[in-house]
């Protein structure tokens, strides 16, 4: 460790940066006069900025450099698990001349300052910490560009963009300062909490400049052996992402704006009459009075209540749009309620801030004060009473229609009993906003909640699923989907999804198909498209577009078991559900930025074609043996395979040795799933699957009702035993046939289940079982 130290040390160090375009001239912090040394916590004293470390378990090591200015709003103090820290992982050491070193216990020197602390005229401040030029940057939320974030400046500020996104726009909707990197020493993890404006530079030499625009630099630093590990404990700090109810996982479909309760239902009627899956027709802003949130149209949407049942007769939910923005109005009750409570977000005089957004002149809830998110809370029993349990939260950023496109800077919150300006806090608002929502079902309708988001922050994905937003029908913006969502997955959002089809911009029909194969692999499935273009509902192309958008959907109700199981890992673990290439291999150099193919959960692997005209594609195989889905035929990684797809084809390869739970053809999450699907992919010995199913919208936290299906087989020359046993705990299955989809090399093999010979069908348990060979591109 000490070899490091000198190293660092021997920087010369700049008093002052000048740095380009006029920005503020950086004046070098002094005045650190103790040397610690210490595995545990310290506290370093300086008037202006003192350092607190502590480590919250033996992987996570807090540096706090200031004093936060609020409460955090992402970490959840209340599930850490904090026993006394014996032996850390990360060692930490301060040296007067302002450097300090994090080592990692296993491995020496991890992370380290190179110049130290700075600050500058305006109150923001820059830590400089050296970092390694070959180290790839993951995660960062949602963000434009590559998948490897590495040689930009990132910067934290939640925007609504609606200018088409290009490589070059920076801040978006969300912001999550949280990246993970693998140095020379293992993998890192470094989240650094503030609400407020922030920056991440990864485009120096060898070097990462972190500023804040006000409060503290608070870095939650993380060590791990492996990537999973490094996501397991930013998951343990923030939040494990929610687990979805069932209907959530479905085929959605959105369009702004479905203008009456008569075209919902058409809508809706129009899929059944196609034999089209859907889950969720989601109502956008034209469905309220005058845009007054809490509302519907007197007229077009007179028959709500009616609708929403309606609805819910065909399987599908209704999920209504809700903005954070009130219109200002004597006669409107939220109005009224607000003033009386005083709720709403206040200007320097001291009365609300006004702005303009969709409802015209409008005020802004408080969400940072408790009592403000339990007013909008139960405002939700308006729709919730109607049958409604999904909400989309939009504009939340909070966006208005102003110059700087949200509330002054200088607008006040209070947060427990303090005056905080908005500047300090703004990235946390629509985070405060879907919590504030999913509680309000959770609480009012006692079921699993579905809120949709588009803006957020670190810990997000605890209560909302999150949309990229303004996309365009482009094939550049299909691209740009996956490396998005691929970091997003990898900033703890496992739930996520960007608008198929492109949301601005009349989408070309082959455009939309191919959209439509990519989007089945979505964690979330949503076409939506803006007003006065182009219809995108699956059969708006007519023929033979229709039917390649209906296989696609159906290939999403095909493997809802499979994904829905992944959900679970997702809620357990923090693991990603759509991952990148190197996710499961690192090791593989190629895949170190790889963002045009990638992973769906471990077994299946998806190659989208993304260019008109394109009929085959070059695909990355991982080592071992892979199923081309579409030739039925196994080829060996690793190395790169020409796949072919026709026009109805999306290229996909599954994992040789998986089994996949998958279903039979639905047209809603809800219809019942009398058979269970289990498909088998040759290549290995021996394998087994733990599959566990339960009644898909009971709050987690109060289900025990679950069943658990454990299926495995060892394959011995010419004979296959299966083993294959159900637990029930408090729930019957839905399910009572189980079909198990065998390779074709296995036809002349002699098959057992639970030691019995197994010639035809049998009956396990209650469970009939049906032996057949399946060629995979059917049953997906
Ligand atoms: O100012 O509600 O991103 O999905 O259709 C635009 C209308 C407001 C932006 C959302 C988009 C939605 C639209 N909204």
């Amino acid at each position: 460790m000490s070899n490091a130290v000198n190293q660092s040390s021997s920087i010369s160090v700049q008093p002052e940066i000048v740095l380009a375009n006029n920005a503020p001239i950086q004046r070098r912090v002094e005045g650190y006069r103790t040397e610690i040394s210490s595995s545990l916590g310290s506290r370093i004293d300086h008037e202006h900025f003192p350092i607190v470390t502590r480590h919250l378990n033996n992987a996570i090591l807090r540096v706090c450099i200031g004093t936060p200015s609020t409460k955090s709003f992402a970490i959840q103090y209340d599930n850490l698990n904090t026993p006394e820290v014996q032996q850390a992982s990360m060692e930490w050491t301060w040296r007067p001349n302002a450097h300090w070193q994090v080592g990692y216990h296993r491995h020496g020197t991890g992370f380290s300052t190179s110049r130290g602390l700075y600050t500058d005229d305006s109150g923001a401040q820059h830590l400089y910490l050296n970092f390694e030029n070959h180290w790839p940057v993951y995660g960062l939320g949602e963000k434009t560009g590559e998948l490897n974030k590495k040689n930009r400046r990132w910067s934290f500020w939640n925007s609504d963009v609606f200018a088409p996104h290009t490589e070059a726009t920076d801040e978006l909707y969300q912001s999550i300062p949280f990246f993970i990197t693998k140095t020379d020493q293992g993998w890192l993890g470094v989240f650094l909490d503030n609400p407020g404006r922030c920056t991440l530079d990864f485009s120096l030499n060898a070097e990462l400049c972190i500023s804040v625009n006000n409060g503290a630099i608070d870095l939650y630093l993380i060590s791990g052996e492996s990537l999973p590990d490094i996501l397991k404990h930013y998951t343990d700090l923030t939040g494990k992402p929610f687990l979805p109810p069932k209907w959530a996982l479905g085929y959605h479909q959105s369009r702004h704006s479905y203008q009456s309760s008569e075209e919902v239902i058409q809508v809706v009627e129009q899929f059944r009459q196609h034999g089209i899956g859907l889950d969720a027709l989601y109502l956008d802003i034209m469905y309220m009075d005058e845009y007054r949130v809490f509302s519907f149209d007197p007229k077009q949407f007179q028959k709500a209540p009616a609708m929403v049942e309606k609805l819910r007769s065909l399987g599908v939910h209704t999920v209504p749009i809700v903005d954070p923005g009130v219109k200002v109005d004597d006669q409107y009750r939220v109005y009224q309620q607000g003033l009386a409570g005083d709720y709403f977000i206040k200007g320097q005089d001291q009365n609300p801030w006004q702005g303009i957004v969709w409802p015209g002149v409008s005020v802004w809830p408080d969400f940072f004060n408790q009592e403000v998110s339990h007013w909008w809370r139960d405002l939700h029993h308006f729709y919730i009473d109607m049958g409604i349990q999904g909400f989309w939260n939009d504009m939340n950023e909070p966006a208005v229609f102003n110059e700087q496109k949200t509330i002054d800077d200088n607008a006040l919150h209070y947060i427990d009993g303090e005056t905080i300006e908005h500047g300090q806090v703004h990235n946390a608002y629509g985070l405060l906003m879907s919590e504030a929502t999913a509680q309000a079902v959770t609480e009012h309708a006692n079921q699993r909640p579905f809120v949709l988001t588009r803006a957020g922050y670190a810990g997000i994905q605890r209560s909302a699923a999150v949309w990229t937003g303004d996309n365009r029908s482009s094939w550049e913006h299909l691209r740009m989907s996956i490396p998005m969502l691929l970091n997003l997955g990898l900033s703890g959002v496992a739930f996520a999804g960007a608008d198929i089809g492109g949301f601005m911009d009349n989408a070309q029909p082959e455009l939309f198909v191919r959209w439509m194969q990519l989007g089945t692999f979505y964690p979330f499935m949503r076409n939506h498209c803006s007003i006065g273009l182009q219809s995108q509902e699956p059969w708006s192309f007519g023929e033979p577009w229709t039917k390649i958008a209906t296989r696609a959907i159906q290939r999403r109700y095909a493997i809802l078991p499979y994904l829905y199981q992944l959900f679970r890992d997702a809620n357990e673990t923090g693991t990603p559900i759509m991952r990148a290439m190197m996710w499961h291999d690192p090791s593989e150099v190629i895949t170190e930025n790889m963002a045009d193919q990638f992973m769906l959960g471990q077994a299946m692997l998806v190659a989208p074609i993304m260019e008109p005209g394109q009929l085959a594609r070059a695909v990355w195989l991982p080592k071992g043996q892979w199923l081309n889905v579409h030739e039925d035929k196994l080829v060996m990684g690793s190395g790169y395979q020409l796949a072919h797809a026709g026009l109805e084809d999306i290229p996909m390869f599954l994992r040789a040795g998986s089994i996949l739970p998958l279903a039979p053809p639905r047209l809603s999450s809800e219809a019942p799933m009398t058979v269970l699907r289990l498909l088998i992919i040759e290549g290995k010995e021996s394998n087994r699957i733990l599959f566990r199913d339960d009644d898909g919208i009971s709050i987690a936290k109060q289900s025990h009702k679950y069943v658990r299906l454990s299926f495995g087989y060892q394959l011995s020359q010419d004979i296959v035993e299966c083993h294959l046993s159900i637990d029930q705990s408090q729930f019957k299955a839905q399910w009572s046939v189980l079909e198990i989809g065998l390779p074709s090399a296995w036809k002349k093999r002699k098959m057992t289940m639970n030691g019995v010979d197994l010639l035809n069908d049998a009956i396990v348990d209650g469970l009939s079982i049906k032996i057949t060979f399946a060629t995979p591109a059917i049953w997906l």
